[in-house]
């Protein structure tokens, strides 16, 4: 029977390389996770999504799969991750395993088998193709791009064939049009499912489905060549029914799926109840509110009517039909308090209570990613060599490769970068930010963890972390907050976001001010008679209808 818990959790996200080191050997770990785990519930937080802990060659952190039913040594053992369910049980929260199977890590078996004999049975598992022979040369089957720069086909030694890999060469893409890997995946959800697991997060899920036969992509506008081919593909809903059908519907669960990029068509059918698919998926419109065309390290000045848009419309499409998730923050982007042309240096506080009010009191479940609860910044990286993620040494080869300077790619690659929200947790004060003990973490700590750490928010008057529990201590008081219906007002109004939640007779109204420039709003003719429930400030300025909302101000009223 499905309940539907989801509905009412808070998730909170763990990346465990960086999240604490119990053993101090520069690892976050399974131990680490346990010791903190009181610190989560105390938040206010009902579930964690792990990114994955499985058996990896780090290639992309976790993200290349070489055994999906084993715990990576670094992480613990399967005794110590049995423990860690237990623990979060036994506090009331669910675990959300986090599946990366749109391809697996050329470590796993399968991969080797499969190049290591053109007739064995493994060949099928993965998209693998002859290369197109010109002028004596051979090229790649398709001109795809991965989403990590460069062709999406690897050459298999010296022989003609290719594998695809959307993402990097060392995560090679399953071929889902063969039932024997839909049946190994099953199998490991199954797996993972017996074990008592509340559910899935599943990784870049609307590429698993390819256009066959495999062409060439000759439309000049596509978000990177191929995507028409691999991103929301012919037989995406059916493979999702069949999940759901041999594996979700049979337990209690949550999956929900990363998007890339999704159709608007596509992303409403994938979260309807009635489709029998996912409970829900992420969407991540608002987040590019500050890049350009979607490309994470080409900044723009904030658009405030963009993020508004994108904040919406995907409650809109969901509301009554399925479900939305609410996110600021995850593995792949930068803190959200350095981002939106945000002033940090003097409204830090401010932005990230603001941030969480507009955000989380929204139609979905809230997605809190670690430190976040405390406004952790992004880190002051001085050289690329400080960066591990391999997407920022991609992009800045190819950035160099196009002439640019070193200083100014540097800069580009700055701005997006994934690694700022992938440094170790800066704990308090002492030794690499009480990550661990002292041994050189796998990932350099943020310089400024004496400035801003945990241990200082939570003895701070003003702690982001105290704002978090209030705001989630009311979304679970006031139903309304986790049922109403969300309207949009004022969208042309660039300073200022304001909506409503409605449910019955209980309503809620929140504005907030994105901008460092005290600014007046007239509340709208049905907010007349109203109590604050919640203030980042201590006052409102008010005079008739008209309110002043101050530096990154955000309220949320009943009426
Ligand atoms: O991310 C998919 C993805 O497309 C974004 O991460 C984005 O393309 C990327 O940040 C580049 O800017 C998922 C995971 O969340 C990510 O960590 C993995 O690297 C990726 O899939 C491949 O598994």
């Amino acid at each position: 029977m499905k309940t539907r818990w989801y509905k009412n959790a808070v998730v909170y996200q763990i990346y465990p390389f960086s999240f604490m080191d119990s053993d101090n050997d520069g690892w976050g770990d399974i131990n680490g996770i346990i010791s903190k785990l009181d610190y989560i519930q105390e938040l206010g937080a009902t579930a964690i999504w792990f990114s994955p802990l499985y058996k990896s060659p780090d290639y992309d952190y976790g993200y290349d799969v070489s055994d999906y039913k084993a715990i990576d040594e670094k992480f613990g053992t399967m005794e110590d991750f049995d423990r860690l369910l237990a623990e979060c049980h036994k506090r009331d929260l669910k675990v959300i395993m986090d599946m990366v199977i749109n391809h697996t890590s050329t470590e796993h078996p399968w991969f080797k088998e499969a190049i290591a004999s053109p007739d064995s049975p493994y060949r099928d598992y993965y998209i693998i193709r002859k290369g197109r022979t010109k002028e004596g040369k051979i090229l790649p089957p398709s001109n795809w791009e991965s989403t990590f720069t460069g062709s999406a086909w690897e050459r298999i030694g010296d022989s003609e064939d290719f594998y695809l890999h959307l993402f990097c060469r060392e995560q090679a893409d399953l071929n889902w049009e063969n039932p024997k890997v839909r049946n190994e995946i099953i199998d490991i959800l199954n797996f993972w499912l017996d074990k008592g697991v509340d559910g899935f997060r599943f990784d870049v899920f609307n590429m698993f489905s390819k256009v066959y036969p495999i062409r060439d992509d000759d439309s000049k506008d596509s978000f990177q060549k191929g995507a028409p081919y691999y991103v929301d593909g012919p037989r995406m809903h059916e493979f999702l029914k069949e999940l759901n059908e041999k594996s979700f519907s049979l337990y209690d669960i949550f999956t929900v799926g990363e998007s890339f990029h999704p159709s608007a068509e596509d992303a409403r059918k994938y979260v309807r109840e009635s489709s029998g698919e996912l409970d829900a998926i992420f969407s991540f419109g608002h987040l590019d509110s500050d890049n350009i065309g979607g490309k994470k390290f080409f900044p723009k000045p904030f658009d405030l009517l963009q993020f508004k848009k994108g904040f919406f419309d995907p409650q809109r499409a969901a509301y009554g039909e399925g479900w939305n998730t609410l996110v600021l923050e995850n593995h792949d982007n930068p803190r959200c308090v350095n981002r939106f042309s945000i002033d940090v240096r003097n409204y830090r506080y401010e932005a990230a209570t603001m941030l969480a009010t507009v955000m989380y009191m929204g139609y979905g479940t809230p997605f809190i990613y670690m430190g976040q609860e405390v406004g952790l910044t992004n880190c002051d990286f001085k050289n690329i060599d400080e960066m591990k993620d391999p997407v920022s040494h991609f992009v800045y080869e190819l950035m160099e490769g196009y002439g640019m300077p070193k200083w100014l790619v540097f800069r580009f690659i700055r701005y997006g970068a994934r690694d700022h929200s992938r440094v170790p947790i800066a704990w308090d004060d002492s030794v690499n930010g009480g990550f661990n003990k002292g041994h050189t973490p796998w990932q350099c700590v943020n310089p400024l963890y004496t400035e801003i750490n945990v241990k200082k928010d939570l003895e701070s008057t003003r702690s982001v972390y105290r704002f978090y529990q209030k705001l989630l201590r009311m979304r679970k008081k006031h139903e309304v907050a986790v049922w109403g219906e969300t309207r949009e007002y004022d969208h042309e109004n660039r300073r200022i976001i304001a909506y409503s939640r409605t449910n019955r007779d209980k309503q809620l109204f929140v504005c907030a001010n994105f901008s460092k420039h005290t600014t007046s709003y007239k509340l709208p003719d049905d907010v007349k008679k109203y109590k604050i429930i919640l203030n980042n400030y201590e006052m409102l300025g008010r005079n008739g209808q008209k309110v002043r909302l101050r530096p990154y101000q955000a309220v949320v009223l009943r009426f």
